[in-house]
């Protein structure tokens, strides 16, 4: 079953996204990130194991970025057949939601366009029986402000954020959000947040991975 989920992090890495996929010319024909997926759990293999397979393909291709061997486009591919892939994935992790146990607001930070690992905390914590209002990418700090207001029975706002350069707006966004709601609870996450620079921001929590989303909404429920 290894080649399976190693030809899965191929495709990613590679931005195949289905076997009738031009992209990329050598492997046309083969099969994509979409039927592999679905064979890999008709094979009963995890959910949990196909979402790593795939971290570790956007890893792959996002080293290749950063040593100038790939440049925007591949990234937007390896994108579309993570998509593929989170298609399949949403049911299982989604499957929890019955009665809500409270309300989470995310959203990706002013000037940041990086919506994958928002859109994974965000059907996570829905599997785990949270109602999530999701703002989306480029999310000034109105927006949400806006959101607490039309919705201040929420446990907690979560920011999420890709870019170094956009750390500094989700600075901003804890500052406005801390000013104007001093109450409201915040968590954190995305590649280049730390523990350190969270605590710094004046964020109540940082979140390494979905999970710990889950865990810090638990944490504080009431
Ligand atoms: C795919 C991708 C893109 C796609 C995004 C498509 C999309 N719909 O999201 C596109 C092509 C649009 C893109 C554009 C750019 N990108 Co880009 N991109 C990536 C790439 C390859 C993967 C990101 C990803 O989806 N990872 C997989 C997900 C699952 O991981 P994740 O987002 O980190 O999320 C996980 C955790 O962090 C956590 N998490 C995330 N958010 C939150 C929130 C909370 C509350 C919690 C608790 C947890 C949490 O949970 C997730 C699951 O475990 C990364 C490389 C990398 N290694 O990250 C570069 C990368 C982030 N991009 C980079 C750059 C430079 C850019 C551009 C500036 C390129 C350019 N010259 O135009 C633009 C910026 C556009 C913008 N304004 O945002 C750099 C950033 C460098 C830096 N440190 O600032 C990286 C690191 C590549 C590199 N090695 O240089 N990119």
């Amino acid at each position: 079953m290894d080649t399976l989920i190693e030809k899965l992090t191929y495709c990613i890495e590679r931005g195949k996204v289905n076997k009738d996929a031009p992209y990329p010319p050598d492997l046309r024909g083969q099969e994509g990130s979409d039927e592999l997926a679905a064979l890999a759990l008709e094979n009963h293999i995890s959910p949990d194991d196909i979402l790593e397979a795939c971290i570790e393909g956007m890893q792959r291709v996002g080293d290749k970025f950063g040593r100038n061997e790939v440049f925007v486009p591949e990234l937007l591919m390896a994108s579309k057949a993570m998509y593929a892939v989170m298609k399949h994935l949403k049911p299982y992790f989604e499957s929890g939601a019955i009665k809500t146990k409270g309300k989470f607001i995310i959203g990706t930070v002013a000037g940041d366009l990086h919506d994958i690992g928002k859109n994974l905390v965000s059907m996570v914590v829905k599997g785990n029986g949270w109602e999530v209002i999701d703002l989306g990418i480029d999310a000034k700090p109105q927006k949400f402000i806006d959101a607490i207001k039309n919705h201040p029975d929420c446990t907690a706002v979560g920011l999420s954020a890709l870019l170094t350069t956009t750390m500094i707006n989700m600075a901003k966004t804890v500052e406005e959000i801390k000013r104007t709601f001093p109450n409201t609870k915040v968590i954190v996450g995305g590649a280049p947040v730390t523990r350190d620079a969270a605590m710094k921001m004046g964020a109540d929590a940082y979140g390494k991975n979905p999970q710990e989303a889950v865990e810090f909404l638990s944490s504080i429920a009431r």
